[in-house]
């Protein structure tokens, strides 16, 4: 008799946990969301693509410098040579405020960083491992706490990318996928035993010690290819996001952690920007020049114009976009990504009441830009709009009570004809690259 009351009281709380971890979560704010920024962020960040005065070859992002083909002898930079960018880890430039405040003024409602990137260089205090900011680092400081608290303050929702199929610095853990794949020189990948060490005694414990000290909204994890299908069993997967569950019931998982199997939504390829939407939340994870990590010799910096439209396109097909920045080994962002990210806010400013908490307006795309549908009101996004130019919304069955400018509130004139709706852009235009009308 004594025991039952405390066998019921077990099994509640059993029952309560694993109801917790089985509730939907609420995507909502994610979706509303519509665009947040990606930090790549590391100690990779330090030498930014060249090492020893010699650039990296291959993908030449800078985030992989450790381990490129043929890269400067097969086999890439051995560990000892590369953990002496522990001892210059020293970003004095970091304000995690200022981080959160410029994503805050591009627009962006979220932010999410490399909390261990493939290197398996943690960006936070952890238990687990002493490769770390504040273990081995001079800097000392642990950058995920500052930026959590940041987050919090500035009412930005945050989220963490973690490396989990790749590690170069734990026995065990995944290396690079591509001598198998090119081959000029080959990497012997790990035994299942020694992955499964890895994932028992880093992957899971790491992770759980994100879950505990941040609760953070939302997780990114990274895979592709049939070499992280191999190791990321079916078994493993479900451990890992039982776990997270288990310990933050809110926080969402993406696709790419290898399956679309119980997470929350869908991850596409690196700036791949897909033609249709889907039937559940999905991104694109996109750069603003061609590496992730900060590399000093990348120009190939991207449009405002094109990041725009990205940012357009994804939210009328019901995406969100998130847009990376790498800031430097200082802790600062480049004035070329600080330009492009304040581009981008001030067209938010006065056009994101199309943007944010929008859905797809369900019609036929046009070919002069994109639509979206926000509180019954239909927002056309004209690409490149031209002075007086007349332009047509096909499938619209009604005649929307009034047609405006966003920007500006001008009003248009709007007409029924027999496939849909036509309207009359203005003679002068607020914005050359796109413009937005309202339709009631
Ligand atoms: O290998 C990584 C790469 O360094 C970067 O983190 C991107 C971001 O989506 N993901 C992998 C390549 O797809």
């Amino acid at each position: 008799m004594k025991t039952l009351p405390f066998l019921a009281a077990a099994l509640m709380a059993l029952t309560s946990v694993t109801a917790r971890a089985e509730e939907p979560r609420p995507t909502q704010w994610f979706e509303d969301a519509r665009f947040g920024m990606f930090i790549h962020f590391g100690l990779y960040s330090v030498p930014a693509g060249v090492w020893n005065g010699v650039r990296m070859t291959r993908n030449d992002y800078a985030e992989w410098i450790r381990y490129q083909q043929g890269w400067p002898k097969p086999g890439g930079i051995p560990k000892a040579e590369y953990d002496t960018l522990l001892a210059q880890f020293n970003p004095q430039g970091f304000d995690a405020d200022a981080w959160i405040r410029e994503a805050k003024n591009a627009g962006m409602k979220y932010f999410l960083i490399t909390a261990k990137h493939h290197d398996g260089f943690a960006l936070w205090d952890s238990k687990v491992s002493d490769y770390n900011v504040v273990k081995a680092t001079p800097f000392k400081r642990d950058i995920l706490a500052e930026l959590v608290t940041a987050c919090r303050k500035q009412d930005i929702k945050v989220g963490f990318y973690y490396s989990h199929w790749l590690d170069w610095e734990y026995p065990g853990g995944g290396l690079p996928p591509w001598p198998e794949t090119k081959g000029d020189w080959t990497v012997t990948q790990p035994s299942d035993e020694a992955f499964e060490g890895y994932w028992t005694h880093k992957c899971l414990p790491q992770v759980k010690e994100l879950m505990v000290n941040f609760k953070p909204d939302f997780m990114w994890f990274d895979s592709w290819g049939d070499q992280a299908h191999h190791f990321l069993t079916e078994d493993r997967l479900n451990r890992l996001i039982h776990l997270i569950h288990e310990n933050q019931p809110t926080c969402l998982i993406n696709s790419r952690i290898g399956t679309e199997k119980g997470v929350d939504y869908l991850s596409m390829g690196d700036n791949f920007f897909p033609k249709e939407g889907f039937d559940r939340p999905w991104e694109t994870s996109g750069t603003l020049n061609h590496s992730w990590g900060y590399h000093r010799l990348d120009y190939k910096w991207k449009t405002t114009s094109q990041l725009l439209r990205w940012l357009v396109d994804n939210a009328s097909r019901g995406g969100n976009y998130q847009l990376n920045v790498g800031p430097t080994g200082d802790g600062i962002f480049q004035p070329a990504a600080i330009k492009r990210l304040r581009e981008i806010g001030a067209w938010m400013s006065v056009n994101g009441g199309a943007i944010y908490g929008s859905r797809p307006a369900k019609l036929p795309e046009p070919a002069w830009g994109r639509l979206t549908r926000t509180d019954g009101r239909l927002n056309a996004f004209v690409y490149d709009p031209k002075p007086g130019a007349v332009l047509e919304i096909a499938g619209l069955a009604t005649l929307p009570a009034k047609g405006w400018v966003l920007e500006t509130h001008e009003e248009i004139s709007i007409t029924k004809t027999l496939g849909g709706v036509r309207f009359t852009l203005p003679a002068v235009l607020p914005d050359d690259r796109i413009v937005v009308i309202a339709l009631d």
